[in-house]
């Protein structure tokens, strides 16, 4: 088996419609239950990886594919948890990463979290997925917008907090159902409490989304803008200290672990 010890730069990806998921559990034997340490050094941080999901299993596939080798290259301590929300009401991006917060941490004391959407893949691992000492905003770049920031306060689709960092911005809110403006809401959270939002350089934090359409149960939630508009307020009252939930399984799979989640309704 290839040993994984260093960084490769800018790497093409690739993405074969035939690769199933027990070839990527063959390709990475040495993953147990989604969780990985470097043999032979040890890691500055331990990270979890925590995926919001529901229905996009070739994604995942994809996913498993490209950062587990690309974790490794990078010689963290890692696990990737899947958090995934039961049932056809509407999606809740922001809730299902709260609810991977509090239950990774019932199984270590990760220093780092990374949000991570499913469909977006680092095409440079010298992007380093450890955090700093204010949040990090890791997707600068992607494809889909062919590789330009859309705004400068855009705090999307990958992010890195401490678990201290998340903490004290009290994680996500909790109210926004549906697509939009989740993000902009944490970073309203990340900059009451006087913090700024650190990026790589746009040349490495470089991503390729693998293509899809709107999800159904994901439409775009008309609510988006009056909520953002009540952060300040709402801040202390909603998030990680309000977020309930009821865990229907939890699986620790070879390369994830799998947590099917009832977040109830809007
Ligand atoms: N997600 C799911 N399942 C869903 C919806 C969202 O797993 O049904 C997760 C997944 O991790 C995804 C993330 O939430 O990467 C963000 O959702 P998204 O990928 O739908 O958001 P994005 O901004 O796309 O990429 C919005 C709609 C795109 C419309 C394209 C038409 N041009
Ligand atoms: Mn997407």
């Amino acid at each position: 088996m290839k040993t994984v010890n260093s960084t490769e730069g800018a790497t093409n990806l690739s993405f074969e419609s035939s690769l199933t998921l027990n070839d990527v559990v063959t390709e990475n034997e040495k993953v147990r239950e989604g969780e990985y340490e470097p043999p032979d050094c040890a890691a500055r941080q331990s990270v979890a990886i925590l995926i919001p999901f529901r229905n996009r299993e070739r994604h995942l596939v994809y996913f498993l594919h490209h950062l587990h080798p690309f974790l490794q290259r990078q010689q963290l301590h890692y696990a990737i948890y899947v958090i995934n929300q039961a049932g056809n009401v509407t999606f809740n991006r922001a809730k299902l990463l709260n609810i991977g917060y509090l239950e990774a941490l019932k199984d270590y004391s990760w220093d780092c979290f990374i949000l991570h959407d499913v469909d977006l893949i680092p095409e440079n691992d010298h992007n380093l997925y450890v955090c700093e000492d204010q949040p990090k905003h890791l997707m600068v770049a992607r494809n889909s917008t062919r590789y330009k920031l859309m705004s400068p306060s855009y705090f999307g689709g990958v992010t890195a907090l401490t678990r201290e960092q998340f903490f004290q911005v009290n994680g996500f809110s909790n109210s926004y159902w549906g697509w939009g403006s989740e993000d902009d809401d944490l970073r309203i959270r990340v900059r009451q409490h006087k913090m700024t939002i650190v990026r790589p350089p746009e040349d490495v934090a470089r991503y390729t989304m693998v293509f899809h359409k709107r999800d159904k149960g994901n439409e775009v939630n008309k609510d988006r803008k009056t909520l953002k508009g009540q952060t300040p307020q709402n801040w202390r009252n909603d998030g990680l200290t309000s977020c309930s939930y009821r865990t229907l399984s939890l699986d620790r799979l070879p390369l994830y672990v799998n947590i099917t989640v009832d977040v109830g309704k809007p």
